[in-house]
This record gives structure tokens, sequence and C-alpha cells, in this order.
């Protein structure tokens, strides 16, 4: 297959035929998300075939255009988005903008265990009369479990909301840690100075601002995070793409399931949600429950440490949330429904200077007890496609993927990034739809320079592992680094260099050499450079940050038996059996349990219910080789026991903790996890979002025998005048 890109150089005549089914493409988004027409009537009438390409459609429906407008190869190809003439290398990198950490009792009203009911009136266009104030569904099941062992120790409060211009950005470091950028200036919603504003349907974030947000916790303080829904109650004031209503996942944290964005569980326009994240280590209601282990510790804010419970070898850093709402997951995050948490501990306190025996000392700065930033910095990667008048926009080109064409580092379009001559810890996420990356740094001649990887997902691996080229990343994975630029000159430049080239949406086509990502060859324009880093002076003070040759083991799980073999299998051609058309969806794709046939998401029924306080053995298997699924396990870190079957197979980069397990084309990982603390539903499924929205996501369960968690649950049919509750379904043996 060609790439779904036309080259600059294509005919005028090519560019306008493709424009024009662009914009015909654009429709059915727009369409689908008003809810004027469903997934289900797209494959009703042709549009998506097995393949999961467009196809020719008939007279059923109403884009009429479409049937005209495809006529051969470039209609499923996509025109440039146009760059205005900017230059790549000419903004500086924001830092991401830390959100306050405030006092629960600023809060109004108090959260709650259970969901505040409160009645409001409910917007007209959403079905008039009255609503709970807030989204969570009420009653026992969704309260928030153990709440009053966990009371809030600080919240975050913040609004989903339009686009607007940012006059409040605070990225916690100095200017001249930020490429010298003024906060206070204000700062539009544009991926560049010179590319045009974005129009506040176009992108809906946090705040409704750029850059995207970080918050800082740490192990012992419960963390309230109260998201309130500012989105138009209008469905249709969208842009044509996304839909206002949200659901937030805080991706792998280890809470209740009342607190991790379930699919079913959104909340509307004009709701708030609280998510209660007691940011506990795992095994903390049954190993080290007396807090004696020193490494299993938490920053006191004076230098000191506050032992913690649990397992620290259970110890999590770099976490993101983001929107899981039910089918639009794809277009709610690419909209801008993103951001990062950083998780703070003793081992990892963001202070490179606290010398205690625990602290590992990585880069970060040291002027605060915890949570430097200075060297510690956040890089939210995202391809982005824009139309003719510079307004992101999003297309579904087939069911096997979303790819842009427009490389953003912190929404920034291709931007530079000032540092000293010293180390530097990155946090890398890829927050794309369905684009892999292959990250490797250049010098100033393209020669591949050293990385140093420290951390995969959430988590530091046992040991850091040099390269000349990270592995490939797909959607949601986490990779933090360390690169020492006291290995080069002041004045000299850097570049982190895209290796990976897609044709499509559905996996990698290739990786590229160095030399050929730079070449500018690639028909892909996503590969080759993105991100300058230039150094500007020497250091401010030494550098006495460090990486450790041993970082956090791995949990020892030898003597813990396995409870239950899983398989799962992902691939397309899959049914749908359930009737509900809230909590069933459509698509090609979808995940079979075992020897059974593969089915859609439906998120009323239980595929896999493990028992509480066990350990599982779970199979994921790919079972095509045309496509590639970065598969996320909602919950729990897993270690990956093998790849195609052998422990070989497993790179040393991948021998840590997981949570986002890619399968490889015709691959199969093979991984273990431990079902512990909280109970509740949660999810399993593909993050290349657009596969996820195509049905390729599974609910399970944690079958707490009767205690402490209710069995089955009941499935939450949301509606803005409540939140109603139907009898799950079962997949055989559950
Ligand atoms: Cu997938």
């Amino acid at each position: 297959m060609s790439n779904i890109y036309l080259p600059w150089n294509a005919s005028k005549a090519r560019q306008r035929d493709a424009e024009r089914a662009r914009q015909n493409r654009t429709e059915i988004v727009r369409e689908l998300s008003w809810g004027r027409v469903s997934r289900r009537d797209l494959i009703k009438w042709g549009l998506f075939t097995s393949a999961g390409m467009l196809a020719p459609i008939g007279g059923l429906n109403p884009f009429v255009g479409i049937a005209s407008a495809r006529s051969d190869d470039d209609e499923t190809r996509t025109p440039r988005s146009p760059l205005f003439g900017v230059k790549p290398f000419t903004q500086p990198m924001p830092r991401v903008d830390v959100l306050p950490r405030n006092a629960v009792s600023s809060l109004t009203p108090y959260p709650q265990a259970y969901a505040n009911e409160t009645l409001m009136p409910v917007d007209r266009l959403l079905g008039g009369g009255y609503g709970p104030i807030e989204g969570r569904p009420p009653g026992s099941v969704w309260a928030h479990q153990r709440w009053d062992e966990f009371p809030p120790g600080a919240c975050v409060e913040t609004t989903q909301s339009p686009g607007t211009t940012n006059y409040r950005y605070d990225p916690q470091v100095a200017s001249s840690l930020n490429s010298g950028i003024d906060p206070a200036q204000g700062m539009p919603v544009r991926f560049h100075p010179s590319l045009p504003n974005q129009n506040p349907s176009s992108v809906w974030t946090f705040n409704g601002t750029i850059p995207p947000k970080l918050v800082q916790a740490r192990y012992g303080e419960p963390l309230l995070f109260r998201h309130h829904n500012g989105l138009p109650a209008d469905v249709r004031q969208n842009g044509g793409f996304g839909r206002h209503t949200i659901s937030t996942h805080e991706h792998n944290g280890h809470h209740g399931a009342e607190n991790d964005g379930f699919t079913g569980a959104y909340f509307f326009p004009n709701q708030f949600y609280d998510y209660h994240w007691p940011i506990v280590l795992a095994g903390r209601f049954s190993m080290n429950t007396g807090a004696t282990d020193r490494m299993a510790s938490t920053p006191d804010g004076g230098g000191g440490l506050i032992n913690v419970p649990g397992d620290w070898h259970e110890t999590m850093s770099s976490h993101w949330f983001h929107d899981h709402m039910f089918g639009f997951t794809s277009q709610n995050v690419y909209k801008g429904n993103v951001a990062m948490l950083n998780i703070y501990s003793g081992l990892d306190r963001g202070n490179e200077e606290i010398d205690d025996g625990v602290n590992l000392r990585l880069p970060s700065g040291s002027a605060k007890d915890w949570g430097n930033l200075d060297y510690d910095v956040n890089l939210l990667l995202a391809d982005k496609a824009m139309d003719r008048d510079g307004q992101q926009y999003f297309d579904i080109f087939n069911s096997e993927g979303f790819l842009g064409d427009v490389m953003t580092t912190n929404f920034a379009y291709n931007p530079y990034f000032e540092v000293e001559r010293r180390k530097y810890r990155f946090r890398i996420l890829n927050t794309s739809a369905s684009r892999f990356f292959k990250v490797a740094l250049a010098n100033a001649s393209g020669a591949a320079q050293p990385i140093i990887q420290i951390a995969n997902d959430g988590n530091l691996l046992p040991a850091p592992v040099t390269l000349l080229a990270l592995d490939e990343q797909g959607t949601a994975e986490r990779y933090d680094i360390v690169i020492d630029f006291s290995n080069y000159l002041v004045n000299e430049k850097l570049h982190l260099v895209n290796l990976c080239e897609h044709e499509d949406g559905a996996m990698p086509a290739k990786d590229l050499s160095m030399a050929r990502a730079l070449s500018g060859s690639s028909p892909d324009p996503c590969v080759g450079r993105f991100l300058e880093f230039r150094i500007v002076r020497e250091p401010a003070k030494p550098d006495v940050s460090r990486v450790p040759g041993v970082m956090i083991p791995n949990p020892d799980l030898s003597q813990i038996p396995v409870a239950r073999v899983r398989t799962f299998v992902f691939g397309d051609g899959a049914d749908q059996k359930g009737r509900n058309p809230i909590t069933a969806l459509f698509g090609p794709w979808g995940i079979s349990t075992g020897d059974s046939e593969k089915l859609n998401a439906d998120y009323g029924r239980i595929s896999a219910a493990p028992r509480f306080g066990t350990r599982e053995v779970w199979r994921l298997i790919n079972d095509g080789g045309n496509w590639d699924h970065p598969i996320h396990i909602h919950f729990e870190e897993g270690q990956i026991l093998a790849r195609n079957g052998s422990a070989a197979n497993v790179p040393k980069w991948e021998r840590g903790r997981k949570d986002v397990y890619r399968l490889r084309p015709d691959g199969s990982v093979t991984i273990t996890m431990q079902f512990r603390d909280w109970g509740g539903m949660f999810m399993e499924h593909c993050h290349n979002t657009v596969h996820e929205d195509s049905a390729m996501l599974l609910r399970w369960e944690i079958n707490g025998g009767g205690e402490p968690f209710l069995r089955p649950l009941p499935t939450p049919i949301p509606t803005p005048q409540g939140v109603t509750f139907e009898d799950p379904t079962f997949e055989k043996r559950t």
C-alpha cells in the first residue's frame, strides 16, 4: 500500500481530488461524533471492509459525495497539512504546564465517598429536567474504596474546556530552563507562532490551554482529582470531531476501579467527577504492612523519608491520564485530552542532591525537597493533521489507524529546546492515535549518539540500558531516558530523530537507519528530526545527578503460585453479540479469550474475572501479520515472561515491569500479574486508539468472592439525568 499522504509535488488535480475525498471523510467523522450515524451504520453501508479500507458505497447512506469521489488510490490518501511556510526548529519547546495542588478544603462541594447526587438543571440540549452534579455512578459499588483510610491530602481541580489562551502557564522552572519562554506573555492555542490559532472547537484540553498539563504526586499522599466537564452541551459544537462526554483514565494507576476512568462511566457537560488516587504501592495490604522497609518510602517535604506500606519493587514514576470515552477515545485524546502525572517516591524523588541511601538521584534539580523539574523534562509526542485553514482535524482513513503528517512535541511543531551541558532526564510519552515512533539522538554530523534508557512505561528498569536508538514506542508507552550533554560542547546542536516509517496506521512499515531517516527521502512526513537540543551554557551548578547501575529490581514472584493461565487473541473479523446500543461497539477489531470467536467490545460483558489476591499468567497473541497492537491492561503492572514463547526474546529494556505490550506482527507476549489491593471493573484493549474505538476492548473484573467487592458488578448506563444500571453478561468461563 502506498503512503497515505500525497507527496508535496502531486499534481493540482490529484490534490483537488484528495481534498474533496478528505472533506467527505471528515463529514463522516462529524456525523459519527454528533451521533447522527453509528459505527454500525458505517459498516452496513460498506464504509469499512474486512481489510479496513474505505470502500465504495451504494445508495443507502447520506454521504453522496463519497461514491463519486472514490475512484482510485488517491481517494484514500489525503493532502498534506499546510505549514504556511513555517520552518522547523524556529520556536522554543514549551515545558509542560504544572497544575496547581491545592488544599482539599478549597473544593466546593467537599468531596465524599459516594457520588454527589445533588440535583441541578440539565441543559435542554441534553434532555432537560434535573440531573446529578457529579457524573460518577451512584451507590456503594462506585463509592471510593477505603475513603476513610485514605483521606486526600491534596487536590487538583481542572476543567475540560474548548481551546483558549493560557494566562496561567506555570512550568515550575525558571525561564532560562524553558528556552527563554516568558509565561506571563499568554500562550494561544497553536502549533507554532506563525501557524493559525486553533478555534475553540478544534482543540479541547485540560483548562482549555496548552502546553499539556502535568500533575505531580507522591506516594503516601492521596490525591483528589476533580475533573469538571466544561465542554459544550451541544454535541455539534465540536469542530467536526470529539464527543463532549468524557471519562478520565489515570493510565495504570493502582486505584479502585471507580477512579480508573472506566469507559462506560463517562460524565456530561456541567458535571464533575471526583477521582480519588490513593497512590499506594502495590501489595499495600499484604506486604510490608508495618512500613518497616525504608526502600518503600516517600519524601517528607523536609529532606527526609516517610515509610509507606507495600512492595517497593512496585514503585512507579511516569504516568499519564487521558480520556477513555467509549467509542470516542481516539478523537478525544487526539483533540487534547492528554496530560502527564509524575509520581515521586523515596527512590525517585525528583531531587538529585539528597544522599540518603534510598534516593537514586536521577537528573532533576535540588531547590525543592521533591519534584524538581529543572532537568527532568516531560515530552509528549503526537502526530497531528491540519485542514486547509490550518485547523486540527481528525479523519477516518480506515479503521487500521489515524496518521498525522505534522510532528509535535508538547503541542509544538518541531521545536528547539535549550539545555545546559549536563545530564537531563526526558520522560517520552507517545500520545498519537496510532503512530509508533522509534527515537534516536543525532549529533550535528548525523551520527547516532548514546541514550540511556532508565524506565519503561511507569517503571524504572532493574538496570539502565544504553542504546543508539530506542525500541519502537507504541501509543501510551513511556520511555524515560537520560542524555548526558556534558559529552558535547556549548553551542553544539543535537536532534531527536524519528526512525519509524509508516505507510498506514496499522503498524510500522519499517525502521530506517539514521542516515536514511535524515536524508529526507522518506515518504512519511513524520520521519526525521523533530526536536532540536541547543547546548547553550555550562551547568549553573555542578551536575551531581546519577544513573545508578541498579535501580528497581523486579518483584520476586517465585513463591507465588499461578492460579490460572489465560489466552487473549487480538485480530480482525470480530463479531458483536451484544444488543445494547449503549454498551456495544461495532468494528472489524476484536478479542477472543482462547479458542472462542473474536468479539467486538461490549462494556456490559465480562470476559475475565481473576480472583482477588491471586497471580495469573496471560498470553497475548496477535493473530495477524499485517498489524501491530500495543495492548494495555489496566490497573496491574505485568512482567514479560516471554516473547514468541521464549524468555530470550525479551529485550533488556522490557525486563522490568510494563503496562503496555507491543505484540508485533504475528507475535505473542506472555506476561504475569497479581491482582491486589483494589477491586471493580477494569479493561484490556489495544492502545492504537482507532483499533480500540473500532471495538478492540474488553472488560475484566476482579472477582472478590463476595468480599470486599460485590460480584458481578452492575454495568453503568450514564445519562445526563443520572446513571442507571443493568445486569452484566458473561463470556463463558470468566
Ligand atoms: Cu491494535
